[in-house]
């Protein structure tokens, strides 16, 4: 019943065999401001053809799953207002009531495989929150590392989550989290955390190779690729703590809560740093496309 609505451009991919790395909406949506979301995610589009792939942005207009945006799209989306944050509790919901939706990295997953793309490209996934053990705020991006097969370039997780809890949840749910060209798990605005990843590849072939592997051993769920930020890009952990630590007093203050939670923090972050946190962001996004591109070339190869 569900028939995805393929871009003319991942149709033709499709019938010529050429990989494919999936994008998401909400970082369009709910992660950035208008227009440099809409620019962005152009850019981003363009970073993965440049490098030899076709870019499938994921999101659902109108009751329909899209798997790649023409312009007119992108644009609507991009200055869209009252768009759903679609993770996978309530994609199906969107999709059978006609909604309008952006995919977080939970949703796009589900939607990928849906589409039979392998990789997808973000900027950070989700993870657990800092004072979860109270709040028990837990993305569902991590759950569904653990059940869909797609392997996702990420900066590591954003410095607003507990990186050592969300390193434990991913090992507690069997996810490989590897490490690309160095041996810490990057912190997305910052290439280091303080924690090792428990992986390092440096060679996307050794990625690929890795994903046809777990297939092969039918071990279900995805793999987390973390690769850091670019050196001349990033914003220094120290700099940035006392921000952050603003950031969520104020989500408290607001009781602030749910989804609304990290689009919130990503906003004060912005105002706080006066752009700076997006200037980032960007650069860490279209990183990660370049990299996500090579990743479906060589399981392009391996797959012929
Ligand atoms: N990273 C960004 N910007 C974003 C997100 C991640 O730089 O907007 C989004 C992704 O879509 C991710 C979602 O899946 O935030 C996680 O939301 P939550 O913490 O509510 O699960
Ligand atoms: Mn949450």
């Amino acid at each position: 019943m569900i028939d995805p609505i393929l871009s003319a451009e991942v149709r033709a991919a499709r019938q010529n065999n050429q990989p494919l790395v999936a994008l998401e909406s909400t970082i369009i949506t709910h992660g950035m401001p208008h227009p440099q979301n809409v620019e962005v995610a152009r850019q981003v589009e363009q970073d993965i053809r440049d490098a030899g792939a076709t870019p499938a942005t994921i999101a659902v207009i109108e009751g329909h799953l899209h798997i790649g945006l023409d312009t007119e799209q992108l644009d609507a989306l991009g200055q869209a207002r009252g768009v759903a944050k679609l993770s996978r509790a309530d994609f199906a919901a969107c999709l059978a009531t006609g909604g309008t939706g952006a995919t977080t990295v939970a949703a796009t997953m589900i939607a990928a495989r849906l589409a039979g793309i392998d990789v997808f490209a973000t900027g950070g996934i989700g993870g657990v929150h800092r004072g979860a053990e109270a709040s028990f705020d837990i993305s569902a991006d991590l759950q569904e590392l653990a059940q869909t097969p797609v392997t996702v370039v990420a900066a590591g997780a954003k410095a607003i989550l507990d990186i050592s809890k969300t390193l434990e949840v991913l090992e507690t749910l069997g996810v490989p989290v590897i490490a690309v060209g160095q041996d810490a798990f990057p912190a997305f605005w910052s290439a280091r955390s303080p924690f090792d990843a428990p992986l390092r590849m440096d060679d996307p072939e050794a990625i690929a190779r890795t994903h046809m592997m777990r297939r092969d051993l039918s071990i279900p769920g995805g793999q987390l690729v973390a690769n850091p930020i670019p050196a001349d890009a990033e914003i220094p952990a120290e700099e940035l703590a006392p921000i952050i630590v603003a950031a969520q007093a104020d989500a408290a203050h607001h009781r602030i809560v749910g989804k609304a939670v990290t689009p919130y923090l990503l906003q004060r972050i912005y105002e706080q740093t006066e752009g700076r946190s997006l200037i980032a962001n960007i650069a860490l996004v279209r990183n990660n496309a370049r990299f996500a591109a090579r990743i479906a070339q060589s399981l392009g190869a391996l797959s012929r």
